[in-house]
């Protein structure tokens, strides 16, 4: 699936628990995908029916015994679990199997870190890699004690030593996380002016969401090479999870002088970690300030029913609600037997690699953006300049003439602009 990824595969075993979870199978799979993503060759997985996790061991006794036969016999060094661990549960469970486990947590944060290109993709990544050690510092301050004195763990002379060095490292943490808090604060104000600036021109938002891999940069791209201010500003677009990790905002222009705000995201994952949802959370709000949401699903993909169900889960937990939204059902060309472009309402059925699948895209996007401007002639004195130079920036202008009286535009105009600039109004 990945195959552009061609790090050296470390093997790997994944295990999970199923709670009855519907989606249990769906995540089993995603996690390999996933393990994959990062370098990972899935060699087999163990899996125990449970309520809820044992506290101190996640997996029951004999399963842990079963789990630490199968390390032996796949001879790995590592096993992926599908749920955030305890210090405790990782610690015990490392012991009792002889290999580092990593949890799904730890996965996608390194899936994160290795993508992040941007100074503030970077700093969020780190911030929630960070927040992550900092309960599980005991952790590793013992994997790296044992190392120093042999493997043999400490008398009461290096455990004291530990305690204090552990203190020094929970504050350099800290620290550092306070420090990096203040830079993206830095970044994220210069970024609220834009948008700000954004609102105050009246220009509409479209936002680009959904399911990581769906195919939302590719859409982008379609749009910024056909109606782009500068059709060479398209964004990476790559057969891989995450492949977008910061929000990029493009202005598209269309033929009728009619323009919107297109942003693309982060792609989603379900349970993706609370840390990186909150590190995130700002370069998610270019989602959450939309006028319009544009979700894309993979339509090739047998589990898109799922992805769906992880979207709209991750939009809720970012505050985005009852927002409207059209569902673009990509990569039909994939699907035999699948006919597009097609629409049903706000459904769509395209394929982004297809003109005419951009074409109706459009014309669906317009009609949610644009349904509310009318169309008004205003007459502006020459003595005020300075309306027409407002109305070029924030208006969509049909025709300009000008008469003796001042100038006159043709324009199409928001409800809100029609009730501002009403003296001008003369037809
Ligand atoms: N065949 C086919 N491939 C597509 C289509 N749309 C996108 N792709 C491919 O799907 C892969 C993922 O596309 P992206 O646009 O990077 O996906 P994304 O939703 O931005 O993914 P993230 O940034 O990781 O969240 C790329 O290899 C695209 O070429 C489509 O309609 N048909
Ligand atoms: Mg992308």
């Amino acid at each position: 699936m990945h195959e552009n990824e061609q790090v050296a595969q470390v093997p790997v075993l994944i295990v999970g628990l199923d709670r009855n979870d519907p989606q249990f199978v769906y995540q089993m799979t995603e996690l390999a995908n996933l393990a994959e993503a990062n370098g990972m060759q899935v060699v087999d997985q163990l899996t125990q029916k449970l309520e809820r996790p044992v506290a101190s061991t996640y997996f029951g006794k004999g399963k842990v015994e079963e789990l630490k036969d199968a390390v032996a016999y796949h001879q790995v060094n590592m096993v992926v679990a599908n749920d955030e661990l305890s210090p405790s549960q990782i610690r015990n469970l490392e012991t009792m199997t002889g290999a580092t486990i990593m949890d799904r947590t730890a996965l996608i944060l390194d899936i994160f870190a290795s993508r992040a290109q941007t100074r503030m993709a970077k700093l969020q990544v780190n911030m929630a890699q960070l927040q992550y050690q900092l309960p599980r510092l005991r952790t590793s301050l013992n994997i790296r004690l044992d190392q120093q004195t042999g493997g043999g763990g400490g008398g009461f002379t290096s455990r004291g030593a530990g305690e204090t060095k552990l203190e020094t490292n929970r504050r350099t943490i800290e620290h550092q996380i306070a420090m990096i808090k203040k830079e993206i604060v830095e970044i994220q104000s210069d970024e609220q002016i834009r948008r700000a600036h954004r609102t105050k021109q009246a220009i509409k938002n479209v936002a680009l969401v959904g399911y990581t891999n769906a195919g939302k940069s590719t859409i982008m791209n379609q749009l910024v090479q056909r109606f782009g201010e500068n059709e060479s500003k398209t964004v990476f677009q790559a057969d891989m999870l995450f492949a977008t990790l910061e929000t990029a905002v493009r202005k598209i222009n269309l033929p009728d002088n009619q323009s919107f705000l297109l942003s693309d995201t982060v792609g989603f994952v379900s349970k993706l970690p609370h840390n990186l949802v909150a590190a995130f959370r700002a370069t998610l709000a270019e989602a959450a300030n939309a006028d319009l949401l544009l979700q894309i699903v993979d339509y090739s993909d047998e589990h898109y029913p799922d992805m769906m169900a992880t979207t709209a889960q991750t939009l809720k937990e970012i505050g985005v609600t009852d927002m409207p939204m059209i569902t673009i059902y990509n990569k039909a060309d994939l699907r035999p037997d699948t006919s597009y472009p097609d629409r049903d309402g706000d459904t769509l059925i395209v394929s982004a690699q297809d003109t005419a699948s951009i074409d109706l895209l459009v014309d669906v996007v317009k009609q949610h953006v644009f349904d509310d401007l009318s169309e008004a002639t205003v007459l502006i004195p020459f003595n005020q300049g300075e309306i027409v130079s407002d109305l070029n920036e924030q208006a969509s202008i049909l025709a300009t003439e000008y008469t003796e009286n001042g100038t006159q535009l043709r324009v199409s105009l928001t409800p809100l602009q029609v009730k501002r600039y009403a003296e001008f109004i003369v037809d």
